[in-house]
Parts: structure tokens; C-alpha cells; sequence
């Protein structure tokens, strides 16, 4: 497995000697734990701080880029055969850590943020994939990332997509029948909108401090959104006008709805990227630490990479967002360095789930495979739709020296993880399935030994160790030329079970050779989904 990672630099662990790795952890790390009991995360923890030479954890600037839609593939670190060089993430990863068992909670936007925000696995509160004019899905008693900061004195702030819901100023305060505007292809125009009120919900509603963005650009409002109000005064713009933008078909713009005039696809990510750099230079003169959620809206499309970065790779537009997205991750570590609290950072980098379904003629068109030596795609609960590309860097903190980790995480763990790290004890209905990874990401010490799979149909999979259990359904269609390409089993069964030790590329459904397991697998996934908390 460990053959297609790129980075010649792909030290385990046991080989670092750095300054915050005393004598201790060289015995710890050739000690085979699976399980990790609760004395033994309290003796990590306390280590980790005799380390640092602090008293009680410190207070480290935190910043998590979160990209949409980027590929196990399509990134250099990961992935020796992608067409796309991504230099600014791969000397990320020389610097911080990289994992190469990391996942997103879901396998599509909505859902994915919900569990990365609140800790809490989406299906428990039946999310999908959300709609436009859709409201805040995140409800007001829900404690979340930032507001657990929040009281930890931080600054938060969310700069680009968001895609949880607003709860938008309807004129007269009701929200108007689907008939009037619309059910996935919006029809609202401007004309149905009170915009002298605020726009409620949303990010600020979830506890952040800031927001500007433009939600989802393949949805309207096709404008910025500023915290509570647009920044333009907006005329009815048509999405299918807009779409003829992007320079690579596929994707869909969800039709009419209100926007800026003129507004210009290729815009948002230099406008939100700039936006993220300048809100790191303010706070960086602060007193107080912040938290920043930089949510890139590329790659996923509309594909619209700037004239510069356009014919720049041999993977079509595509490969050439991905570049742009790349490019982005390089600003934010460049501001974090030129203002002196690069060090005291916890810098998070990785992707909301897997690349888009229609990313699969790279692999003939270009010879591209976006999700590299994975099988699978978005919404597909195959390790393509949810295993995602992820750095982490917090030099005072331990998080470096571009350590490989194999040990199993979830971006739903940022949130048990972080509270660690600040000093906030996690009750009783608070991030009910985050686990505290940070021995994990200091010393590839496995923490998630149990993890459940989400597909956008809702249909779930579980892991546990190597094997993967995936119940039916929870996949797209793979076309013929795929199938004869891949030559994996069908995946109609009536269930999929796979060893990832020995077949990471899930060509193999051993559900037949191991009916046991299946029964065990299946019973335990039922035990989790009507049970409240995973933690
Ligand atoms: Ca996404």
C-alpha cells in the first residue's frame, strides 16, 4: 500500500527524533496497541504536555482548509501517478504530518461539514445534501466547533462555502412553496425577497464571529454574502447563463435566483482566498487567538480556474483547479509564516468527500485518476467517496516533521481533538461520535478503531481495523468501460465486505468467505445507528 505514496520523506513515527519526541515514545510505538484505553490517552496527554513545558494546554491559532470535492488522487503527495502536481500541499505535508486513512464524515457537502462542525455523525439527524433556499440545518441549542472556542476567548471566522442553510429574508417573513421557487432548480427571483432585513442562521447562527463567502457558487444567491447581508444589490440572475462560464461541461447550476450583476464564476475563489489571507493578517495582531474555516469552493465546479492556471496541467480544467486550489493552500501558509504564528498554528488541510462522479472520464481523457488507487467516487460509501487527502501542522505542537500516518481518522474528530487541545471537557450530547486524535497525529497511535460510512442515499458502512462492511446500495452506477478497467466484483450484492489490508482497490467482495463477520459487522452497525453517541 505504502508503494504509491510519493513523498520519499514518508517517515513513520518510530524513525522521528525531533524535541517534543522524548525517549518514551520510540517503546510506545513498537507496542502493538489496537485498542486504546482511557488510562493510556491520559499518559499520552500528559507526555505531550511535560513536552511542550506547558502547565495546561495551550491556546494554538487554528486554521482548517477545507477544500470540495478534491480527490485521493489528485494530489502529488498521495498519489505518485496524479497528473496534477500539487507542490504548495506536498511541502505541507514535509513539514506537518499526513495521513493516508483519513475521512470525511460523508460522502457529499452538507452532511460532511454538519459532522466536522459538530462532531456528530449527520445521518443522525437525517441530513443530505441540501438544496438551494434551503435553512439552518445547524439549530441554535446545537454546541459547535466555534462556540467552544468561543468560550475559550478565540475569534472565529468562515470565509468561503458554507452550505448548511441561511434563513433567508422572505418578504412578509414566510417562506414561499416550493411551487413559487423551486425544488433543487431554484425559481426564486429577487422580487420574493425582503433584502433591508438581515439574512439569519447560517454561519453566524452556528457561532461564528464572520462570514463572507457566497454559500455554494452553483446556487443562488450567485453574490457575496458578507455576515448577514449581500454585498450587492441583487437582479434576478439565470444560473444556465452562467454556467456557459466554466471551461470543462459537467456539474449543474441550479437555476434562477438573485445575484450580482455580472457576477464572474472564476472570481470567487481569488475573492475568498483573499479574504482568508486578509482575516489571518488582522487577527494575527490580536491578543486573542482565532479560528479560521477557510472552505475553498474549488475544485468542485462550476470549473473555472483563472486564465493563469488554465492549459497550466496534462488533467484538463479540472487538473487546472485543482492547481488553483493547491496555489490557495500555498497564500495561507505563506501569510501564516510572513506573520510570525505559522509555529503556533494548528493547520488542518483535506477535503469534504471524494471528487465528482463525472471527474471519471479523467482517467480516459487524461489518464487521470482522481481517485488514484482508491474505487469509487462522491456519494459512494467505496473508499473513493470518503477517504480524503490530509495534512496537519503544529510545529510547537508536535505536528511535524512530514510523519506518514496510517492509523484510521475522521475530519468529525477535529472537534473532540481541538477541545483537547484548549482545555474544554466535552458532556453528555456535545460531539457525540468525536474521538481526541491527538495521539494519533503526534504518534500515529491508532485512537478510531470503529468508523461509520455515509452515502448520500443515506445507506451506511462500517469499519472496523481493515475490513470495511458496506451495506447495499450506497454506490453510483460504474459504466462498462470502468468496470472492464477496474475488474473489481460487482457491487449489486447484497452486501460488500473487504479486507483493505490486502485490497485497498475493493476488487474483492469477501461477504461469501466470511459470513460471520458480515453477521457481526451488520449487527454492530445496527447497535450504532439506534444508539445516541459513539464516543
Ligand atoms: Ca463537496
Amino acid at each position: 500500500m505504502a508503494d504509491q505514496f510519493n513523498l520519499s520523506q514518508g517517515r513513520k513515527q518510530s524513525e522521528i527524533k525531533g524535541p517534543f519526541y522524548p525517549s518514551w515514545n520510540q517503546s510506545i510505538t513498537n507496542m502493538t496497541f489496537r485498542k486504546q484505553t482511557p488510562l493510556f490517552s491520559f499518559f499520552i496527554a500528559a507526555c505531550w504536555l511535560v513536552s511542550l513545558g506547558a502547565k495546561e494546554p495551550g491556546k494554538p491559532n487554528i486554521v482548517i482548509i477545507l477544500t470540495d470535492d478534491l480527490g485521493y488522487g489528485d494530489v502529488s503527495f498521495l498519489n505518485a501517478e496524479s497528473k496534477v502536481k500539487t507542490p504548495h500541499m506536498d511541502r505541507l505535508a514535509e513539514e506537518g504530518v499526513w495521513a493516508t486513512d483519513a475521512h470525511s464524515p460523508s460522502t457529499v457537502c452538507s452532511p460532511s461539514r454538519y459532522s466536522m462542525l459538530t462532531g456528530r455523525y449527520s445521518w443522525r439527524r437525517k441530513i443530505g445534501r441540501l438544496n438551494p433556499w434551503k435553512e439552518s440545518y445547524i439549530v441554535p441549542e446545537r454546541v459547535t466547533l466555534p462556540k467552544i472556542l468561543k468560550s475559550k476567548g478565540y475569534y472565529s471566522a468562515c470565509v468561503g462555502k458554507w452550505h448548511l442553510g441561511f434563513d433567508w429574508p422572505w418578504k412578509g417573513g414566510v417562506k414561499p412553496p416550493t411551487s413559487v421557487i423551486g425544488s433543487g432548480t431554484s425559481k426564486a427571483t429577487c422580487d420574493l425577497f425582503d433584502w433591508s432585513k438581515p439574512i439569519q442562521g447560517g454561519a453566524l447562527g452556528a457561532g461564528f464571529d464572520y462570514y463572507f463567502g457566497d454559500d455554494v457558487p452553483n446556487m443562488p444567491p450567485y453574490a457575496f454574502i458578507e455576515n448577514d447581508r449581500l454585498t450587492c444589490d441583487p437582479i434576478d440572475v439565470d444560473g444556465g447563463k452562467l454556467r456557459k462560464q466554466q471551461v470543462m461541461s459537467g456539474g449543474y447550476i441550479h437555476g434562477i435566483g438573485p445575484g450580482q450583476k455580472d457576477w464572474q464564476l472564476d472570481q470567487v475563489m481569488p475573492m475568498i482566498t483573499a479574504k482568508a489571507v486578509e482575516t489571518i493578517k488582522e487577527q494575527s495582531k490580536s491578543k486573542n487567538p482565532f479560528f479560521l474555516y477557510f472552505s475553498t469552493t474549488s475544485p468542485h465546479s462550476p470549473i473555472v480556474p483563472l486564465d493563469e492556471f488554465q492549459g497550466k496541467t496534462p488533467a484538463g480544467p479540472y487538473g487546472d483547479f485543482v492547481a488553483q486550489t493547491d496555489q490557495a493552500v500555498g497564500e495561507i501558509v505563506a501569510v501564516l509564516k510572513e506573520a510570525g504564528i505559522y509555529e503556533n498554528t494548528f493547520l488542518i488541510v483535506s477535503s469534504d468527500n471524494g471528487p465528482a462522479p463525472f471527474m471519471r472520464d479523467l482517467i480516459q481523457k487524461h489518464q487521470h485518476n482522481p481517485s488514484g488507487a482508491l474505487r469509487g467516487l462522491k456519494r459512494d460509501l467505496l473508499e473513493g467517496g470518503h477517504r480524503v487527502p490530509f495534512i496537519a501542522s503544529w510545529p510547537k505542537g508536535g505536528i511535524k516533521d512530514g510523519r506518514r500516518i496510517d492509523s484510521t481518522l475522521s475530519l468529525a474528530d477535529l472537534f473532540a481533538t481541538i477541545a483537547g487541545m484548549i482545555g474544554v471537557p466535552l458532556e453528555e450530547g456535545v460531539a457525540e461520535d468525536s474521538l481526541d486524535v491527538l495521539p494519533t497525529l503526534l504518534l500515529d497511535q491508532p485512537v478510531r478503531t470503529e468508523l461509520v460510512y455515509h452515502a448520500s442515499n443515506g445507506k451506511l458502512g462500517l469499519r472496523q481495523g481493515d475490513w470495511a462492511y458496506l451495506r447495499r446500495g450506497g454506490f453510483t452506477d460504474e459504466p462498462g468501460w470502468f468496470q472492464e478497467y477496474w475488474q473489481g466484483d460487482t457491487l449489486d450484492a447484497p452486501a460488500l465486505l473487504f479486507d483493505l489490508s490486502s485490497d485497498l482497490a475493493q476488487k474483492t467482495n469477501l461477504r461469501t468467505k466470511h459470513p460471520k463477520r458480515v453477521k457481526r459487522m451488520e449487527e454492530r452497525l445496527a447497535e450504532i445507528e439506534k444508539g445516541t453517541s459513539t464516543r
